[in-house]
């Protein structure tokens, strides 16, 4: 049976790329194996945040995943602070990745690009040591994830070839797994840039009102010339707008090219648009109600011991593995 292990950091508030490329798949997950999804909050504080902001932020996620279909019977769903492994696993295997494959990391050269080291903190270089803790903690056999994460399950892939060769078969080979369209929606202000949480400008927002997206749809940058044609290096802005409706409808992007083949940009936006509202629509009426009710509270708590018990298992098998001696027997 495939363990699947899914996350999100709450570092802003989510977006159409955020909802296409994750969140949106979710409940498929539960068809195909034992499911973990989790709200990477230690992962929030490597970039600076307000307390409140970041409490907030992970409320919001806990009820967009319950509004996306998961559910708590036949998967598990936690913070990742609650699950004390993911930090002692962390202090582990930190002393098997190196420096020189940590700066070679893209997520950390584009953060930190413009920062000094004495703005770096020591989280965002490591964050893909406590993402390798995230993932080997459940035996996870796939991760699903955005094309930006899948650098970071590759160097987890190593950390356990390197691991294994020392120790023998501890640790489980994880494998990503992009989304096949929609794995980068881009900036709808600037098609060069990914939607990004943390860079809000081009962003949809889940919790923009629909009047809104329709808004920034309707005034997303397109490209020169008047035809509707896939081609992301020459359209970026028009590729983009197809690839979100191509992702929303469940088709391929040359399938949506054929069905805007003669349209406008103008009425091409407006369809865009509109499948943006029947999709949205109700996910966010889902969310407004839970997020009323506060039923996240209990299905976290729940989760955390949940995740607690296998993350322990497997907490004990590395510390074995490595030499700490257990005064458990
Ligand atoms: N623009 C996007 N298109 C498709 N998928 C996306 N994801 C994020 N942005 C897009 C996917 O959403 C999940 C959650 O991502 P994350 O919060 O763990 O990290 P991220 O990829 O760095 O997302 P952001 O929104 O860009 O966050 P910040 O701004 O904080 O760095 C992942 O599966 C991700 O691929």
């Amino acid at each position: 049976m495939e363990r699947i292990l899914s996350g999100i950091k709450p570092t802003g508030e989510l977006t159409l790329g955020n909802y296409i490329g994750a969140l949106r798949h979710f409940k498929d997950f539960q068809n195909r194996g034992d499911v973990y999804i989790f709200i990477a909050d230690l992962h929030a504080l490597t970039m600076p945040i307000e307390a409140e902001t970041l409490r907030n932020n992970s409320r919001d996620i806990a009820a967009f995943y319950l509004a996306s279909g998961l559910d708590p019977k036949r998967c598990t769903i936690f913070l990742q602070h609650t699950v004390p492994a993911h930090a002692e696993l962390n202090a582990i295997l930190q002393n098997y990745l190196y420096m020189g494959e940590l700066k070679r990391m893209t997520q950390f050269k584009d953060k930190c690009s413009k920062m000094n080291d004495n703005q770096i903190g020591l989280g965002i270089f490591a964050y893909p040591v406590l993402m390798a803790a995230d993932i080997l903690l459940y035996d996870a056999t796939i991760v699903p994830v955005g094309e930006d994460q899948v650098q970071h399950v590759e160097i987890t892939r190593d950390l356990v070839h390197r691991f294994n060769s020392r120790y023998g078969e501890v640790l489980v080979l994880p494998r990503a797994e992009v989304t096949k369209v929609g794995a980068r929606i881009m900036s709808l202000c600037d098609p060069s840039k990914k939607m990004s949480k943390s860079d809000p400008k081009g962003d949809i927002f889940l919790k923009d009102p629909l009047s809104v997206s329709r808004k920034k749809i309707m005034s997303a940058v397109t490209d020169s010339g008047s035809e509707v044609r896939f081609d992301p290096a020459a359209k970026p802005g028009i590729s983009n707008l197809l690839t979100i409706y191509a992702a929303l409808k469940d088709i391929t992007p040359q399938e949506a090219e054929k069905r805007f083949a003669k349209f406008r940009y103008g009425d091409f936006k407006k369809a865009v648009a509109e499948a943006v509202e029947e999709e949205l629509g109700p996910f966010k009426a889902r969310y407004e109600k839970i997020i009323a009710d506060r039923s996240y509270i209990s299905v976290l708590r729940d989760g955390a011991k949940k995740a607690s018990l296998v993350a322990a298992k497997t907490l004990r098998r590395v510390q074995k593995a490595v030499g700490l001696l257990s005064v458990d027997e």
